[in-house]
């Protein structure tokens, strides 16, 4: 079911110091910036890989607010690793077949993400503590 880890979501405070220091220090490339009202996040997507079922990417997240997602994981545990994002192929089928082992899903029906990406998370409280999201790219 899942073809690859398509990003690591990592928090932070600060998305432009936190661009420059993956630039700096690992020679990532910025391959977009959006803002996203409906997640919350000032984010953005850096380039790490391509491999046979698609590239693979950090993304940077900033909170719009305090209280959003990320506000709240960074009030609470501060900046670091906030999710997993995996690569499906269809994401409507992969929700339902988790939702059928019990699997609380955050969100019922997909969202948009990032380059146009369909998204939708699953409850961290279900994954050993991992808040995972799945990914079904438009890019191919
Ligand atoms: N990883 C692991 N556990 C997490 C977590 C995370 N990222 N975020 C919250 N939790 C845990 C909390 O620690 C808390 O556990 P305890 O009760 O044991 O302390 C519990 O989940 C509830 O957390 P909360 O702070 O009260 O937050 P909410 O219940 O309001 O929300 C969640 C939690 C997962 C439903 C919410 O963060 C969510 O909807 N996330 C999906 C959307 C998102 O993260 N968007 C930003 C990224 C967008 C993108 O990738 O494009
Ligand atoms: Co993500």
């Amino acid at each position: 079911m899942l073809l690859r880890i398509d990003h690591v979501g990592i928090a932070c405070h600060n998305l432009n110091e936190k661009i420059e220091f993956y630039e700096s220090v690992f020679g990532l490339t910025v391959v977009s910036r959006e803002v996203n009202e409906e997640q919350g996040v000032r984010e953005a997507m850096l380039h790490v890989a391509d491999g046979d079922q698609g590239a693979s990417y950090v993304q940077l997240l900033e909170p719009l607010h305090p209280d959003t997602a990320v506000g709240k994981f960074l009030a609470k545990r501060g900046e670091g690793v906030h999710h997993i994002g995996y690569g499906v192929a269809d994401i409507t089928k992969a929700l339902a077949e988790i939702s059928a082992k019990g699997v609380r899903l955050v969100d019922e029906r997909p969202r948009h993400g990032s380059m146009g990406a369909s998204i939708a998370f699953l409850h961290p409280k279900d994954i050993g503590g991992v808040l995972t999201e799945l990914v079904e790219t438009s890019r191919r």
